[in-house]
């Protein structure tokens, strides 16, 4: 437990094979950060005593004081395994689901993780997905089965009990790995036999080949497997970990097995035959204790229960027993605990083995296990730290295939970037720290400092000369008080002659303490800045050094533009042409991340993670750095938690509305996951994760980034509107006959269509919407149909893969060609095949053909259908036929094509904000079965014809007028009437303009003439609950409205796993009342799921005699979709119908005396 040196770290980072990059994951609370106290203890940086207490990394207040780390923070540690050396930078993130995206940030940094799983909860929802996160960015994972002394402490489990529960943990980590495997062989094996598909020749045999692929891959590596040597099992809090390696090691020696026997036998059904001392197979069937227990866990088991639970000296007698050791009577009996021990070691235990067998089997005495503890910490960095460097990759391992996948970005695939990007493949590869080697660089997250915490703002420790220099100065000060006080207690009168001298010398000494007084004065003031912004990153080529110019590039930036665009051989520092999405800059500064501290170097070698200054004004959230433009942007990162809660903030004092616009502007870069926003409304909006990640945007709001006081809204919940097929029952669940159903539709379109029908628009029976624009130069007709919820799900998933095809089309309309990767096509013709089979029945005839577009924002989960007999348009799948380029296109008259844009704009507005709180809209299907347009050109030269007539008309007029100036020309009244039509015309606009005005209010008509329901937001929520208070979780779960889905027994525990959706309407404050009500014995984990249609109308009215007595006159106390509306139009300042007081009435108090 050496305190490392920073010459020793900077050695190590030139050595990337020694280097391990590595991540703590896990679900929240299994224990990453009191590990990584553990790991961090080893170097000395806390002591051993604090490991596990002080949570080093988690450095922020609001982490210590709630107990969860919220930030991921990078460290880099020195270990030494016999002559070699490694430096491991570790990353430690945040386990609640709120901070996810912060895991995402620390594992593309690395090449490793290790999974903490706890011993006692097993695979939880976030255990999974930090699996998946480790597997899409293609690192090793090796796993952690910590808090392994709960099993002993609080389950009382045996060790056998213990071994089974262990043994289903590893499966249910394996089970989720598993399913990643086979998911992507799956995709693989489909690839394959798709590229044969299209390479075979049509007349060849075709061979089917049913195997899924399968059978033919190794997998084995994969999995997790104490024999495999990557678990460990441990007990962070109480410092030791053990790996099979250990074991077999020790006693291979004592029981004369073959090492690499023992190994294979350790975990698994194998025990051990006393009689023929062998290691035989089937310790189940023959109901023998597996040796895992028998070697490893009793040991441990009576370990705590000598020590921890019964202390006494008996049970140590039974350990010395069961192991067959005699201890003499007088070292028994001795006072000195110390004795014991060495008797038992010295007999059982050679000094040389490993620390491990002393703890294990020693006698042990109270006073004795603070002193074993530490031994303990010794045992489990080995263990820990010795899996984690030779299982775990060196960033000369990258593979080719991660290096590929980093570098394609969306649609682009990797072969077709330009040849001197594809070159930077091998630099990736090489991970070389060579003067030519190109420097590469990915920033995955901005994080904040205090300036005071940077290493240059620090006040630095004296040297020793300043040491002597400041103590002389003293030492000289004092003796002059002390001279001074007994002159004047002694010969005051002469005070006055004194003082010359006095006053010089003091003079002297004072200004020198001056001086350094300013100096420190200084140091503070240029600590008073404000907050840093440090990159957060790691070299994947070349050096980076403090100084160097570099090139910034965005996530849209294009290597093959910026290539043409810049001379070739060019640097950041050369004077260069602008080019988009590129921006040269200078280092300031290059730091070593060591948790709460920053270590100032002058460059950081290639395969290292460090911290960047300098880089705020050009990186928003990510990016990546590089030396040559024909470098690519990195992928983006893969966040699994969309941000859905938003809240309006505003300052207390309206003047500091600028600060807080600062403010929200540095919390947008620091954070990865927040967004900010500004609404049409002029509202600031933040948009968080969840409740827990709201209030830590608001604290560092207020407290470090705006640094004034703050009012934040209520949580702005969205919603979606949507529209459904008419109801079968009513609201007292009886069943509507067909006769009635109709009646009932039919009214309330009636009532609508009374209400609507006014000269240019008109609603049929039917639903469909026929609009005239005020020109009278288009009518469009619009029905809304619902879209099977299969289909809105469809969309709502592939919104990116819709993007894409956007994209292409555009790119294909303006004629330029897109390189689209082979992969993208076939997700594109994918989604088309699944619409297909999704979209049946005469109502969807065709209908994934006739997509016009999809909305809002070009990619939503709502339709517009061309259901025009007359306009063939080029279809919206052109991108997967690229060859035959849509004749429709060109059959059409092209004036009418330009009418194209305002309709699917129309639509875009109408589905961006529906009808009845203005939320975008969902699910919903807008069919344009009739259009009468008159082409622009038509129309002006109509309009022209009409002005040529008139003029004609008046210069007759003129000519009469002079003739005969009382006689009235027959044509007048015809010719003023075209002159107020065509200035008619002429004031509303142009037509495209009128006609996306048009086509919304018809979309919003269309709209409001089918049956309307609200979408709520759900989360899914997985709440661990002990039996006893498994009744107030339900009873909080009922009272918001949320719904159990699933509920399960922990095997082995007394905990219940209760999935339950719930409303995000409802879910503010849930997780509180969770844990009040239960004492903190439950805590629920929310992330958003999916959208619900809220049951009920919220335009309802009660009709009937049933209803009324069933739901009162007004209906509103039970009308939930009626509360969700109102409350969002009142927030939106929208007209809400509602009255306070409907019948009023003197209320009369109750009380006697008035
Ligand atoms: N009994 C027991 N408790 C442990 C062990 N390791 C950690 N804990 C406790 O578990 C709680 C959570 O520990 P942390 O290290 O903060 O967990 P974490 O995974 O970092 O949590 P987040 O960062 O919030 O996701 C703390 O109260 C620890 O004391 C262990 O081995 N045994
Ligand atoms: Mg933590």
């Amino acid at each position: 437990m050496v305190h490392t040196s920073l010459d020793r770290i900077i050695a190590l980072q030139k050595k990337p094979a020694n280097i391990r990059n590595l991540c703590i994951l896990a679900h929240v609370d299994h224990g990453k950060t009191t590990l990584a106290d553990c790991l961090v203890a080893s170097n000395g940086i806390i002591s051993t005593r604090q490991a596990g207490k002080l949570r080093y990394l988690d450095s922020r207040e609001d982490e210590q004081i709630r107990g969860i780390t919220m930030k991921s923070s990078a460290i880099s540690l020195h270990y030494q395994e016999g002559d070699r050396e490694y430096l491991l930078n570790l990353i430690d993130s945040p386990g609640h689901v709120d901070f996810s995206s912060e895991v995402s940030t620390a594992v593309r940094l690395c090449d490793g993780a290790i999974v903490v799983v706890d011993a006692v909860e097993g695979v939880c929802p976030q255990t999974q997905v930090v699996l998946r996160q480790a597997w899409l960015e293609n690192i090793r994972p090796v796993l952690v089965i910590n808090k392994i002394d709960r099993l002993i402490m609080e389950l009382k489990l045996t060790p056998q009990e213990a071994y089974a529960h262990l043994q289903k943990i590893m499966e249910q980590v394996n089970a989720v790995t598993g399913t990643l495997f086979t998911s992507r062989v799956m995709e693989g094996q489909a690839e394959k036999t798709k590229e044969e598909k299209r390479n075979e020749s049509p007349n060849g045999d075709q061979v089917y080949d049913w195997s899924a692929g399968l059978e033919e891959v190794d997998d084995s590596h994969l999995y997790f497997s104490p024999d495999q040597g990557n678990v460990v099992f441990a007990s962070a809090i109480d410092g030791w970990g053990l790996s099979i390696q250990h074991f077999a090691q020790i006693y291979s020696e004592k029981m004369g097995i073959n090492p690499q026997v023992l190994l294979k036998t350790l975990w698994g059904d194998f025990y051990l035959n006393t009689k023929v001392k062998k290691i035989m197979k089937g310790a189940q069937a023959k109901g023998k204790k597996p040796l895992f227990v028998q070697l490893v866990l009793d040991n441990i088991w009576s370990l705590y229960e000598a020590v921890v639970t019964r202390r006494d000296k008996e049970k140590v007698e039974k350990v010395l027993a069961s192991l067959g050791i005699k201890v003499m009577a007088r070292d028994f009996r001795h006072s000195d605990p110390k004795v014991l021990l060495s008797a038992i070691c010295s007999q059982w235990l050679p000094v040389s083995q490993a620390v491990l067998c002393i703890l294990l089997y020693c006698v042990i005495l109270f006073s004795l296990f603070v002193r074993l503890y530490y031994y303990y910490f010794g045992l489990f960095f080995d263990a820990a730290i010795a899996m984690v460097c030779n299982k775990l990759p060196s960033p000369l391992d990258i593979t080719a295939e991660r290096v590929e996948n980093l570098m394609s970005v969306g649609v682009r695939r990797f072969d077709t970037l330009p040849a001197r990007t594809q070159e930077l493949k091998n630099a990736f590869l090489q991970c070389s720290s060579d003067g030519d080697a190109p420097v590469i660089v990915f920033v995955s997250k901005m994080f904040v400092v205090d300036a005071k915490a940077l290493p240059q703002n620090k006040q630095r420790p004296l040297t020793q000369a300043e040491i002597a220099q400041r103590s002389e100065l003293a030492r000289q000060r004092h003796a002059e008080r002390m001279a001074a006080g007994q002159m004047g207690t002694v010969n005051q009168q002469n005070q006055s002659l004194n003082a010359p001298s006095d006053v010089q010398s003091g003079g002297l000494c004072k200004g020198k303490l001056d001086e350094l007084d300013t100096q420190v004065v200084k140091e503070d003031k240029t600590g008073e800045q404000n907050e840093t912004f440090i990159a957060f990153a790691r070299v994947y080529s070349g050096v980076v050094r403090k100084g160097q110019r570099i090139f910034i590039l965005g996530p849209k930036y294009d290597p093959a533009q910026g290539l043409t665009m810049l001379p070739e051989q060019c640097s950041a520092s050369d004077s260069l042409p602008a080019v988009p999405h590129l921006s040269c800059c200078s280092i300031e500064n290059v730091y070593l991340l060591m948790g709460r501290e920053l270590e100032e170097l002058e460059e950081v070698p290639s395969g290292n993670v460090l911290g960047l200054k300098g880089l705020e004004d050009f990186i928003l959230k990510s990016a990546t750095v590089s030396s040559t433009p024909a470098c690519p942007p990195f992928t983006p990162l893969n966040f699994e938690a969309s941000p859905i809660v938003r809240v309006a903030v505003e300052p207390k004092h309206p003047g500091e509305m600028p600060k807080l616009v600062h403010g929200m502007r540095l919390l947008n870069q620091a954070d990865p996951c927040a967004e900010v926003l500004i609404q049409e409304t002029g509202e600031h909006v933040l948009v968080t994760a969840g409740e827990v990640h709201l209030q830590r945007c608001l604290d560092d709001l207020k407290d470090r980034f705006a640094k004034i006081e703050i009012s934040a809204s209520k949580p702005i919940i969205p919603f979606r509107e949507t529209v459904v097929r008419p109801p079968k029952v009513d609201m007292v669940n009886e069943e509507l006959g067909k006769q009635e159903k109709v009646a009932v539709i039919h009214q309330v379109k009636e009532e609508g269509s009374r209400v609507r029908s006014s000269e240019t628009l008109h609603v049929d029976s039917s639903g469909l919407v026929t609009i005239t624009t005020p020109s009278k130069h288009a009518t469009v007709s619009v029905r809304a149909i619902p879209l099977p919820q299969e289909v809105t799900c469809l969309l709502e998933d592939n919104s990116e893969l819709i993007r894409t095809v956007e994209q292409v089309n555009m790119s294909l309309r303006e004629g330029r060609n897109l390189d689209i990767s082979v992969r993208t096509l076939e997700a594109i013709a994918d989604l088309k095949t699944k619409l297909e089979s999704m979209l049946q029945g005469r109502k969807w005839r065709n209908a994934v053909h006739q997509i016009w577009a999809f909305g809002p924002r070009r990619c939503g989960p709502n339709i517009l259908l061309n259901k025009l007999v007359d306009y063939q348009r080029p279809s919206l799948w052109q991108c997967l036929c690229r060859e035959d380029k849509s004749g429709g296109d060109r059959a059409q008259i092209p004036s009418i094509r330009e009418f194209d844009n305002s309709i699917v704009s129309g639509f875009q507005l109408a589905t961006l904000s529906g009808p009845m709180c203005e939320e975008p809209l969902m699910g919903v299907c807008f069919s344009i079965e009739r259009w009468d347009i008159q082409p622009p050109n038509l129309a002006q030269q109509d309009n022209m014809e009409r002005n040529a007539k008139f003029q004609e008309a008046l210069e007759e007029r003129r000519a009469l007028e002079s003739t005969d100036a009382l006689e009235v020309s027959p044509s007048e009244s015809s010719q003023a009437k075209c002159r107020e039509e065509t200035s008619a015309a002429d004031c509303y606009g142009p037509v495209s303009g009128q006609l996306i005005a048009a086509v919304k209010e018809a979309c919003r008509h269309a709209f409001q003439a089918q049956p309307q329901r609200l979408m709520a937001a759900m989360y899914t929520c997985e709440i661990m609950a002990t039996a006893e208070v498994l009744g107030r979780v339900y009873a909080v779960l009922g009272k918001r409205e949320g719904r159990v889905v699933h509920e399960e027994m922990k095997e082995g525990t007394e905990i219940f796993i209760i999935k339950a959706v719930l409303p995000v309407a409802e879910s503010f404050g849930f997780a509180d009342e969770i844990r009040k009500r239960t004492s903190g014995l439950a805590s629920p984990q929310m992330v958003f799921s999916h959208w619900q249609v809220v049951s009920s109308d919220p335009y309802w009215v009660p009709t009937t005699e049933e209803e009324y007595l069933h739901f009162g006159e007004k209906a509103d106390s039970t009308n939930q979709a009626l509360k969700y509306m109102n409350a969002v139009r009142r927030r939106k300042g929208l007209y809400v119908e509602e009255k306070i007081v409907e019948h009023a009435e003197k209320q009369r108090t109750l009380s006697k005396n008035k």
